[in-house]
């Protein structure tokens, strides 16, 4: 388990996430797998970075198959739920593509850090990435109609006040943390646009 994520010989990016059970939940925001496609985009040197999140696409697996075949790496954001979901889609690259690399990180793995991954996965992150920045570009279409028609999200803070005993938020014993005003108001003003 690494303590910095590598990000040399990184630059053909795919941030995925699937779908997390039998109904898509279409017009979410899926706010971490949306964090790290971010901020790779950010961190990354020239980086061609595509995302994909199951829930809002049509044709989802003929998507995937056509983006990953000229991607270098492959990010997956777990939750629990989403394993069963996920690991078909890493054995499809492993057996098709076995040269990219496949990792994999969320709160699943930030839960269960001494899990074994087993032999698919090249890279477990068990933190959490830099998530102060939500880039536009990779809001998917269905999100987007989402908002136009309805109503918009914008997130204001993380992790939690309260310390439910179901909760992530009580294993980890972390604080909310509002994101500063100007932030928000920035973000406000980008789902207008
Ligand atoms: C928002 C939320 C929802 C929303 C999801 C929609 C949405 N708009 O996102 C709704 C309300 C629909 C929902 C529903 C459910 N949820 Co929920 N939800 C959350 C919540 C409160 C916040 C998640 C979030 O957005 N965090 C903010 C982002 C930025 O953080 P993050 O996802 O952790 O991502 C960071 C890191 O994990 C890491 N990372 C993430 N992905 C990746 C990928 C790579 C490659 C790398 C390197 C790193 C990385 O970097 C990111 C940036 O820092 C969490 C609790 C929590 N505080 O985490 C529970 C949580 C995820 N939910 C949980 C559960 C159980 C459910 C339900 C099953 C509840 C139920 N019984 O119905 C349903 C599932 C519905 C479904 N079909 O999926 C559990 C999951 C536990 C687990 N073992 O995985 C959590 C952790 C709460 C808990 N009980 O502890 N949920």
């Amino acid at each position: 388990m690494t303590k910095e994520l590598d990000l040399s010989g990184m630059r053909r990016i795919l941030v995925v996430n699937s779908r997390s059970g039998p109904a898509k939940l279409a017009g979410q925001v899926m706010w971490g797998a949306w964090a790290v496609a971010s901020y790779f985009k950010t961190a990354v040197k020239d980086a061609d970075v595509k995302y994909l999140d199951e829930n809002n696409e049509d044709d989802f697996f003929a998507k995937f198959a056509e983006i990953v075949k000229d991607r270098d790496t492959v990010g997956f954001s777990v939750t629990s739920m989403q394993i069963k979901y996920t690991l078909p889609l890493i054995r499809y690259i492993k057996e098709h593509h076995p040269g990219v690399r496949v990792i994999t990180g969320g709160i699943h793995h930030i839960l269960f850090p001494g899990q074994d991954p087993g032999k698919l996965i090249d890279e477990v992150v068990t933190y959490e990435l830099p998530r102060d920045n939500f880039l536009y570009e990779f809001l998917p279409e269905k999100v987007r109609e989402g908002y136009r028609r309805d109503r918009a999200q914008v997130i204001t803070g993380f992790n939690c006040s309260f310390k439910c005993a179901f909760c992530v938020n009580s294993v980890r014993n972390c604080r909310y943390e509002g994101k500063p005003v100007d932030k928000i108001l920035a973000d406000i003003d980008d789902v207008v646009k």
